[in-house]
C-alpha cells in the first residue's frame, strides 16, 4: 500500500493531506543579566564590606576579601551576575544593611 513505505517519504508532504506544516519555533530570548557592582568610598570599614559580601552574596572569606580589595584599589568591583529581580533585591539589601550600620557603602546595577 502506498504511504506505508519509508522509501515513499517526501519532505513537506504526507499521505493523508498532501501537506505538512513545520512546527512553529517560538522566538524566545534569554532574559537579560545584570551585574551588581560595589563602589569604593573612604569611610566604610573593610571588615564591614567583607561581611556584606559573605552575607548577601554568599562568598567565602577569601573571595569576599579579594573582591573588597579589588573595590578598594580599583574603585569598583563585581559581586555577581543575576536576573533583574535578584540583582535589584541584592542592591536593596546592601543599601538597607549599610544604612542600618550608618556606612555610606554604595552598590549599583549594570546591564550586561
Ligand atoms: N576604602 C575603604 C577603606 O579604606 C574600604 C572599602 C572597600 C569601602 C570596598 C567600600 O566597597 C568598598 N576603609
Amino acid at each position: 500500500m502506498s504511504g506505508d513505505n519509508d522509501e515513499d517519504f517526501v519532505p513537506g508532504l504526507d499521505d493523508d493531506h498532501g501537506l505538512v506544516v513545520e512546527e512553529a519555533r517560538p522566538k524566545v530570548k534569554k532574559p537579560p543579566l545584570f551585574r551588581v557592582v560595589l563602589l569604593n568610598d573612604d569611610y566604610t570599614p573593610m571588615e564591614f564590606v567583607v561581611e556584606v559580601l559573605e552575607l548577601i552574596f554568599g562568598m567565602d572569606r577569601p573571595k569576599a576579601t579579594r573582591i573588597m580589595l579589588e573595590v578598594h584599589t580599583q574603585g569598583k568591583g563585581v559581586c555577581g551576575e543575576f536576573s533583574y529581580e535578584i540583582a535589584e533585591t541584592k542592591v536593596a539589601q546592601v543599601c538597607a544593611f549599610s544604612e542600618q550600620h550608618q556606612h555610606p557603602l554604595l552598590c549599583t546595577l549594570e546591564e550586561i
